[in-house]
């Protein structure tokens, strides 16, 4: 057992402050699934409302830091070496449908690397956090990525590209090669959850494409602390501001992204497309 860091302690009481009315509005969400209108609107505005508590108890302990958020952008910090990335609601579809899988996430970027990071699952009350060196924890406990080294009995996580995104073309590549190899996949919305599930051994490995630096910032660095490993999905490592990320742990990290690019290059398809 270890105490959170300074850090941490912030990250913590940010996003538990945020999520006390993020919980409330979750309720609301789901009374409004009946109205035709449905809870859109709603949903925009606890969105932005999270993010403004975040804002606000962040910057007021760490007056210095920069920002990158998902619904406001960049802001404050322009000479700060230090910046918090931060999704309020990750799973917001799930919110928006009443499904009680989402979180909220922030991780630290210290000159150009992640260094700290927090996923908080507030309905289930699941806060996984991690700091550079300092190891991973799932609230006080402390967090070790799965020890299944058979494919055979990997279970992964993954996101399906929908609308617009990228990479549907190379989806369907992997997921064929993927189905065939491993014990399931699982599609469940938020991929900063996808990856604090990698860190806690729930899942062998989580690839997606197309994804945001504020959906994977919080989550990188507590699969890293795990024992897990992480990168772009072809092997590069700006799964932050690049097309792909794959999480998975140590033993099943090389077979796993050997089936992944075997899939696209054997369709003949860019991750991209
Ligand atoms: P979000 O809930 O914050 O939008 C699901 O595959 C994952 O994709 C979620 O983490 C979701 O984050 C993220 N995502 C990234 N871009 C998205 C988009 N344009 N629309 C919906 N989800 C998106
Ligand atoms: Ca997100």
């Amino acid at each position: 057992m270890s105490l959170p860091t300074p850090l941490i302690n912030v990250m913590d009481a940010a996003a538990r402050k945020a999520a006390r009315r993020l919980v409330r509005d979750f309720g609301e969400v789901e009374q409004l699934q009946v109205s035709r209108k449905g809870p859109g609107d709603f949903v925009t505005e606890a969105d932005r409302r999270t993010e403004t508590i975040l804002f606000e108890e962040l910057s007021k302990a760490r007056p210095g830091f920069g920002f990158l958020m998902e619904e406001s952008g960049v802001h404050g910090g322009e000479s700060a070496s230090e910046r918090w990335i931060v999704d309020p609601i990750d799973g917001t579809t799930n919110f928006l449908h009443g499904i009680p899988h989402f979180a909220i996430s922030i991780g630290v970027e210290r000159e150009g690397g992640l260094v700290a990071g927090i996923v908080y699952e507030p309905v289930r009350d699941e806060l996984f956090w991690a700091e550079k060196n300092q190891g991973a924890y799932l609230n006080r406990r402390r967090l070790r990525v799965s020890e299944r080294t058979n494919l055979a009995d990997a279970l992964l996580a993954t996101g399906i590209p929908f609308g617009d995104r990228i990479g549907k073309k190379s989806f369907m590549a992997m997921l064929n090669a993927v189905m065939q190899k491993t014990s399931g996949v699982r599609r469940l919305g938020s991929a900063a959850l996808d990856l604090a599930y990698v860190a806690a051994g729930r899942y062998e490995g989580f690839w997606e494409t197309g994804l945001s630096p504020w959906d994977v910032a919080g989550g990188i660095v507590v699969v890293r602390e795990a024992g897990g490993m992480v990168s772009e999905i072809d092997g590069r490592s700006d799964m932050l501001y690049g097309n792909s990320i794959l999480a998975a742990n140590q033993q099943l990290y090389d077979p796993l992204r050997k089936l992944l690019m075997d899939a696209v290059r054997t369709e003949g398809v860019k991750l991209t497309e």
